[in-house]
């Protein structure tokens, strides 16, 4: 392909001869002689001539698909090369913006008399790959310094949350990886180990080991990183943390050596694929397939709290990972006791304006909540689910939204955290609340009439903010 590029600045020339060389024919069009020559010089394709022309592009061979590449540096003279361009017939056309402060405005007015022209700010270009390389600069010296700190440690702990999910577990792993231990020399642990179906599938699969240890027990390590949970999370257990790495909301009231915390992170996964991409470690395909795995799950194949960071990690790991093992990690969602529940919610739940709630009463564990809530926000004309039941004696609710109308974190916290644990992202969260608790604020409501008082709850919270009848509309 032919490109023709007007251009003043010789840095910007010679910058475009760099990049476009290889693929393009380029030919180079300046105005100032002594530069033309210069670059002549160099080899490069040049001509001096005037670019407010139009008879500069014919002599040029301008045709409609020639590229042609206009820099503007803020010069008055813009329009006019652009009206030259356009009656020379020129129709592919790129304005690089160099040094211009308000680009987007720039663009606005320049699109307003040639709608059909490209705006290219050159800090645009540039900036999102710089910032990516000065912040991994920067996530490099962090790791080096946990590196550190850890390395003198006979034994080190990886402390997950109860119940670990794919991406504690993968997290746990990577951390490990990080921290260039081993099994023996870095133990993986939790206060209450895997249960749910996927997630022991998951260890079996990758051959996982997660301890189960207490936490008078954490005492014997000489070191102790928590990954995907923060201390407060084991309600005062456990009082002393080296590392901690999260992305859940951050949490006051504890101090560790180094912590690492971003909320805006899909997951814990994605800051330890950054941590691992810093200092150049290698990654095995068993910690590859269970990060992209983490991520996947995490943020429901970015259908949640996903963003630019997360699905870069996931194309880093993509190639190093095993993704017919993944297939099959999947695969195990499904158990013939979570269909009981899904039967029951479709039996005792009710969909009004798109929100479905159901009370599913006493249940033997607790994930048949959240998988029940995220199993019917698949449904065609479901935008909100609530689900609840009872464990042990706490009532424990899921709530799960497509993440574009109200925060499901504060639908939770306004009626719950005042008489239980209340929290989440926009698009997923969680209460557990005793029942007595629930049952001193809310009255002694019985079974039956729960899911209509829950449901209530939710329309007051949507309607608060949208007028009735246009809620939760995309
Ligand atoms: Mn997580």
């Amino acid at each position: 392909m032919r490109c023709l590029a007007v251009c003043q600045t010789e840095l910007v020339i010679r910058m475009l001869h760099e990049i476009l060389l290889p693929s393009f024919e380029v030919e180079f069009l300046v105005e100032s002689k002594p530069v033309a020559r210069r670059l002549h010089e160099a080899r490069l394709n040049v001509t001096a001539a005037d670019p407010r022309r139009t008879d500069t592009y014919l002599r040029a061979d301008l045709t409609p698909g020639t590229c042609v590449v206009v820099e503007d540096n803020g010069r008055r003279s813009l329009k006019k090369i652009l009206e030259a361009i356009r009656d020379a017939g020129g129709t592919l056309v790129y304005v690089l913006g160099v040094g211009i402060s308000h680009a987007r405005e720039r663009e606005h007015a320049l699109k307003a008399q040639f709608p059909e022209l490209n705006y290219l700010a050159l800090s645009e270009l540039f900036g999102g790959p710089l910032l990516t390389e000065f912040s991994r600069s920067l996530t490099r010296l962090r790791v080096q310094q946990y590196q550190r700190f850890f390395t003198d440690a006979e034994r080190v702990l990886i402390l997950l949350h109860n119940e670990p999910d794919p991406d504690a577990l993968a997290s746990g792993l990577a951390l490990r990886n990080a921290l260039r231990r081993t099994r023996q020399t870095a133990v993986i642990a939790a206060l209450e180990g895997v249960t749910r179906p996927e997630n022991v599938r998951m260890v079996n699969l990758l051959d996982l080991h997660v301890e189960q240890i207490t936490p008078a027990q954490v005492a014997e390590y000489d070191r102790v990183a928590m990954v995907d949970v923060q201390p407060h999370y084991f309600g005062g257990a456990i009082d002393r943390v080296d590392l901690v790495i999260d992305h859940h909301p951050e949490q006051p009231g504890y101090t560790a050596v180094f912590k690492d915390i971003r909320p805006d992170y899909g997951s814990t996964s994605t800051i330890m694929t950054e941590h691992l991409r810093a200092v150049d470690a290698n990654i095995s395909e068993r910690t590859a397939t269970a990060m992209l795995y983490a991520i996947k799950s995490d943020t429901l194949f970015f259908n949640r709290q996903a963003n630019r960071v997360d699905i870069e990690a996931f194309s880093y790991l993509y190639p190093l990972a095993d993704a017919a093992l993944i297939r099959k990690m999947e695969g195990a969602e499904i158990t013939m006791e979570r269909l009981e529940y899904v039967l029951r919610a479709k039996q005792h739940g009710r969909l009004v304006e798109q929100v479905f709630c159901a009370f599913l009463g006493a249940l033997p564990r607790e994930d048949f909540i959240p998988y029940v809530a995220d199993f019917y926000l698949q449904l065609e004309n479901v935008k909100w689910t609530i689900v609840a039941g009872v464990v042990h004696d706490s009532l424990v609710i899921s709530v799960r939204n497509l993440g574009y109308s109200r925060n499901a974190g504060e639908f939770v916290r306004k009626y719950f955290a005042d008489i239980g644990s209340a929290g989440g992202h926009r698009a997923m969260a969680k209460a557990v609340v005793p029942l007595r608790a629930f049952r001193d604020k809310f009255g002694n409501i019985q079974a039956d009439g729960l899911t209509e008082r829950i449901l209530t709850m939710a329309l007051d919270f949507l309607h608060e903010h949208q007028p009735a009848g246009r809620l939760v509309r995309a």
